[in-house]
């Protein structure tokens, strides 16, 4: 068995994965904070340095036999401070969610002040929610977007931190379309003697390509996940500048948090680093952007609210309330028709969290396809044709096949052969 494929050992499993490779080949991905992993990646995700333990860091391991492990480690820090321009990262961090976990421990005590992000506002669960580790071990105040503007305003900032004297802030979210004003959250920390976290798990792959702002030399910490924008490897990052910091955020990721690292993400993030370095990532970037703001621009024209007015960045926050459709709704018959989004609160929202007034719509995934302005015009058009005819279902069918030959256009993983994860070469 042990030299067997999936496909010999495990039919079930070996099903889904071919199942999984159809849905992504076939769907037109709009989910924000999704991407599509290179080969590399996905090689090296899927070798053998799942199984190897290194409890510790580079040259200070708990086990023998950690030479390779040393190298990708170190590969994906030095990588890391390179392209976010710090002297200090984490890389081991399995999640955003332990990131910011790591983050908040190394520098607040349980019980202290969090101001952050309303979530219905395009804030994170891990930035204080009352179901979440953060809402639980900390006192929590939000911020939130201007009604009028739909964007971060200094006085509501201001204000709502004068109320709550915090002794830390987060910046950094999953749904705000526009640049983060880092400048004025680094005030408002100064002015009340905080920490600054700033989350970039959804712009990472921006601020690595220098298309928004860098969160340094502002935040005091940086967490990010790797595998949105930035397209590696499903894990989690801290960055620091602070020495002092990142010696407690090492400890905090291990052995306060985790155990074992997942050295094949590990080696993987350092893959997907290498690539975030070269031109054509940066280029990539740069087109995400452009096919959010035609996307948004598309559905503006066909009479949806774009929150906020457009995007600076990879989503849109849609508010389908002028379209009188639920996100839930809209969420289900998209996906019926192989268009793939997440239903998503908006400001001033009314509905529950489970059903919401909008949905939002991100560029990562089809940019990494190829698609480009043309095909954005286009999907704008099809989700118009299903989200403004809700039950006509002839109209959906027809909006399946042209979805169908969209994707077809653009194949993702040819080299994947249909077979499932299998042929993508996993290392011997
Ligand atoms: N679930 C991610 C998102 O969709 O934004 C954040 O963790």
């Amino acid at each position: 068995m042990f030299d067997e494929s999936v496909e010999t050992v495990d039919h079930e499993v070996a099903e889904a994965l071919k199942k999984e490779v159809a849905r992504q080949e076939n769907n037109i991905e709009l989910i924000a904070s999704e991407n599509f992993a290179s080969r590399a990646v996905l090689e090296t995700a899927g070798s053998v340095m799942t199984n190897k333990y290194a409890e510790g860091y580079p040259g200070k391991r708990y086990y023998g036999g950690c030479e390779n492990m040393d190298t990708v480690e170190r590969l994906a820090i030095d990588r890391a401070c390179e392209l976010f321009n710090c002297k200090y990262a984490n890389v081991q961090a399995h999640s955003g969610s332990g990131a910011n976990m790591a983050a908040y421990m190394a520098l607040i005590n349980p019980g202290d002040k969090i101001l952050s992000m309303d979530l219905s506002h395009g804030g994170h669960l891990s930035h204080g929610a009352p179901v979440s580790f953060s809402g639980q071990l900390y006192e929590v105040a939000h911020y939130g977007v201007n009604e009028k503007s739909e964007r971060i305003e200094a006085e509501e900032v201001i204000e709502a931190a004068e109320k709550f004297n915090p002794d830390l802030i987060v910046a950094g979210y999953s749904a705000y379309p526009r640049e983060i004003p880092f400048d004025l959250f680094r005030e408002v920390a100064d002015a009340h003697d905080a920490f600054l976290v700033v989350d970039i798990a959804h712009i990472a792959g921006l601020v690595a390509a220098g298309h928004h702002s860098s969160p340094f030399p502002q935040a005091d910490v940086v967490t990010s996940t790797t595998h949105k924008t930035l397209r590696g490897p499903r894990g989690g990052l801290i960055l620091t500048n602070d020495q002092d910091i990142a010696d407690k955020i090492n400890k905090k990721i291990f052995p306060g948090i985790q155990g074992g690292p997942l050295m094949h993400q590990v080696a993987a993030k350092a893959v997907a680093f290498k690539e975030a370095m070269t031109e054509e990532f940066a280029d990539y970037q740069k087109q995400v952007i452009s096919n959010a703001i035609r996307l948004g621009e598309v559905l503006d024209d066909r009479g949806f609210h774009i929150v906020s007015g457009g995007t600076d960045n990879h989503l849109l926050l849609v508010n389908l309330v002028p379209k009188n459709i639920t996100g839930k709704l809209a969420e289900k018959i998209l996906d019926e028709v192989g268009i793939t989004a997440n239903k998503n609160t908006v400001p001033g929202e009314t509905e529950s969290p489970f059903v919401t007034s909008g949905v939002r719509l991100g560029t990562p995934a089809v940019t990494t396809r190829g698609m480009k302005e043309a095909e954005m015009e286009k999907i704008g058009e099809l989700i118009d044709r299903v989200v403004s005819n809700p039950e006509d279902t002839k109209a959906h069918k027809m909006v399946k096949v042209e979805v169908s030959k969209l994707t077809a256009e653009f194949p993702l993983y040819p080299f994947i052969e249909g077979s499932g994860y299998s042929a993508v070469g996993i290392q011997a």
